[in-house]
């Protein structure tokens, strides 16, 4: 697949009419790295909803995170071409188990799912799967390697988390435009080869 991700990073907010569009999630748990995914690769500037992360939300939210004072309670946004005529729409949902009816609603519509995770909390990433396969979601792991994260081969993340050998996996940078920029080529490939093919 050519390299056309991010290639032009300001196409301009508006749209040509003759482009088409496809939706996909990022998904994963609370600091897992949507929203600097979706930031790093938009070409627009995302969408965010971010709130203030409040005391009372401290227990049902992650607590072990200090430097992590906003978290997203209904989802980023962000818009990337795939070439020059194909669109890319990111919606990046919340990761803590309240808000998996938002998940729901915004998979509406969704080609694909990518699943991020971070390898010092991979059982948090369990629930998150059970959804986007309940929701029939075609999708992709992406181990966003943290600086202080361990270092898993890939035969034990696939163990640890279950996977089919089908279900891609990949490690990623979510801070790096160009790492996010592979990640989902391994999104969209995997979609391809997994879709139908469209009634003519
Ligand atoms: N070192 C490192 N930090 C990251 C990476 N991705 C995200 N972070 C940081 O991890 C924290 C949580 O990321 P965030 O995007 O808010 O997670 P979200 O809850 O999934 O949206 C933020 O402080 C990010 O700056 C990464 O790949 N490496
Ligand atoms: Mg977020």
């Amino acid at each position: 697949m050519p390299d056309y991700i991010g290639s032009d990073p300001d196409p301009g907010p508006g749209l040509r009419g003759d482009e088409r569009t496809v939706k996909a999630l990022v998904v994963g748990h609370m600091g897992a790295g949507k929203t600097t995914m979706v930031d790093s690769i938009s070409e627009i500037e995302p969408v965010k909803t971010e709130e203030a992360m409040t005391d009372a939300g401290t227990h049902i939210d992650r607590a072990d995170l200090p430097d992590k004072t906003t978290t997203t309670v209904a989802m980023d946004f962000g818009r990337v071409h795939l070439s020059a005529d194909l669109v890319l729409y990111l919606f990046g949902a919340p990761g803590q188990a309240r808000f998996f009816d938002i998940l729901e609603d915004l998979a509406r519509g969704a080609l694909g799912a990518l699943v991020l995770c971070d390898p010092r909390h991979l059982a948090e990433t369990y629930p998150i799967l059970e959804v986007v396969e309940a929701l029939g979601l075609p999708y992709v792991i992406a181990v966003n390697e943290f600086d202080d994260a361990p270092r898993y081969t890939e035969a034990r993340l696939r163990e640890v988390m279950g996977l089919d050998p089908s279900t891609p996996l990949v490690s990623c940078d979510a801070r790096q435009r160009g790492s996010t920029r592979d990640a989902l080529i391994v999104l969209v490939q995997h979609l391809l080869t997994t879709l139908p093919e469209p009634v003519r």
